[in-house]
């Protein structure tokens, strides 16, 4: 793999300020957002009057612990523009969550916005080694999803030529890859996934394409998962993190120099790690869910919203900013099962440690005589789709899991393409009880 670190000159001097300077800026961009809230957005209002909390009692970072959090449930009871801060016309763009589960959430962006947006994805891009003039292939989907036009904005921001192939019709992407000769990919890490089969599919060596880097988020996936994609298409596999409620992709980026983690971009979101149970701020660098605040957002300002992803803050290395872990998974996503608790990544990881298993999988819970069960799907990889082999590395598995999880499950290792695959995000939990 080439190095792609890029030259410390083409940074933004904000991203090696000191930590002075940018906690400095934070404090005053703070300060600016809280009223912002406050004055233009009934629903903050009304929050922080009944917290018995006003703007004005913000003197130092730490005082923002007692302003309230925001939660989904705010956002839907505001559908469709009621958390909006500016009037309608002077919003530029709206995009919204897909509202499979409830009503769709949905959030607003001023030209000021946008052109913040593209100034960090610019600089998330720029962190995985693009440079200007580079060519990126961008299989997020676009439309409401933010994933495809964010990616877009930074990616003109940057000064990039970008092919907006979107997610879908798999042979056509390796066919624009292997055409149009991409530096970049922008795509789920579960779509790599398909687009990597697919390469083997047309008998074409995906080691050979031109990919430098794959700039994978909006789903977790583990370091075991990376290790597999960057031996695959022998390119760098870095992450990169975000959601609509506080701006889209871009929020924080892993380094391609140094792949500890993401960035925060904290002159522009404000984060804290809180105990999910007491929503009291747990020490610095212990585990707990990630809160948000936008420090400059002017369409749909953003106070303390509960993410439901877990990680922690660490403090920063390749820039100054703080770091957050790699995201193990969602609260929403913890599978309690018998009593222990499970993330999808921890079976991904098993899966990636057991030979002759594709790294494709799904989880099925049921619940037979009021007990939980767990069944994981997976699937063979080529020479090892016999009866036999299926069913010996389907007992490995199940062993795996029950010596690092500590839960006895059921395993079922389909043929090849056995495992539906995925276009965007990954369905990892299909929930039958
Ligand atoms: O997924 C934004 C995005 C698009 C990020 C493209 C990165 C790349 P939402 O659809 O609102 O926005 O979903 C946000 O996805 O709260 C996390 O649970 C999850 N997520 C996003 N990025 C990562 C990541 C976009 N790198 C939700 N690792 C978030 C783990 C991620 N989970």
């Amino acid at each position: 793999m080439k190095d792609l670190t890029p030259d410390r000159k083409t940074l933004d001097p904000i991203e090696i300020a000191s930590r002075d300077e940018i906690e400095a800026l934070q404090l005053k961009r703070l300060k600016w957002s809280l009223a912002h809230a406050y004055a233009n957005v009934p629903h903050y209002k009304a929050a922080f009057d009944s917290a018995g909390v006003h703007p004005d009692d913000l003197k130092s970072l730490a005082d923002l612990s007692k302003f309230p959090f925001t939660v989904k449930q705010d956002l839907r009871d505001n559908y469709p523009f009621g958390m909006f801060a500016v009037p309608r016309d002077q919003v530029k763009r709206v995009h919204a969550s897909s509202g499979t589960t409830g009503q769709p959430t949905v959030v607003g962006y001023t030209e000021n916005d946008l052109r913040h947006w593209g100034d960090v994805v610019a600089r998330s891009l720029r962190a995985a080694g693009m440079q200007p003039g580079d060519l990126l292939h961008n299989a997020y989907g676009y439309g409401l999803f933010t994933g495809g036009l964010g990616i877009h904005l930074g990616a003109d921001a940057l000064g990039l030529t970008t092919v907006p192939i979107s997610g879908g019709m798999t042979p056509r992407q390796v066919r624009l890859i292997e055409d149009f000769k991409p530096k970049g990919i922008t795509v789920t890490p579960s779509y790599a996934l398909s687009v990597l089969d697919e390469f083997n599919a047309q008998g074409l060596d995906p080691r050979a394409s031109s990919l430098e880097v794959g700039i994978f988020g909006a789903e977790p996936w583990t370091n075991a998962m990376r290790r597999e994609i960057e031996e695959a298409f022998d390119m760098h596999a870095v992450d990169i993190y975000g959601l609509s409620e506080v701006m889209g992709p871009g929020v924080s980026m892993e380094c391609v120099e140094t792949k500890d983690g993401l960035h925060i971009w904290e002159d522009h979101f404000f984060p804290e790690i809180i105990d999910p149970n007491t929503g009291e701020t747990v020490k610095e660098g212990e585990v707990g869910e990630l809160v948000f605040t936008s420090l400059t957002k002017e369409a749909f300002p953003i106070i303390r919203y509960r993410t439901r992803d877990l990680t922690r803050l660490l403090p920063g290395t390749a820039r100054s900013m703080r770091r957050m872990e790699k995201v193990t998974g969602r609260s929403d996503d913890m599978i309690i099962l018998r009593g222990v608790n499970v993330f999808p990544t921890q079976i991904e990881e098993c899966l990636m440690a057991t030979p002759g298993l594709a790294p494709h999988f799904q989880i099925e819970l049921t619940k037979p005589n009021r007990m939980d069960q767990m069944r994981v799907l997976c699937e063979a990889t080529g020479g090892h789709t016999a009866a036999d082999a299926r069913a010996a590395a389907g007992k490995a598995l199940a062993s795996q899991i029950k010596q690092v999880v500590g839960i006895s499950v059921a395993v079922d290792v389909a043929e090849i393409g056995g495992v539906a695959r995925s276009e965007g995000k990954a369905v990892r939990i299909v929930d039958k009880r």
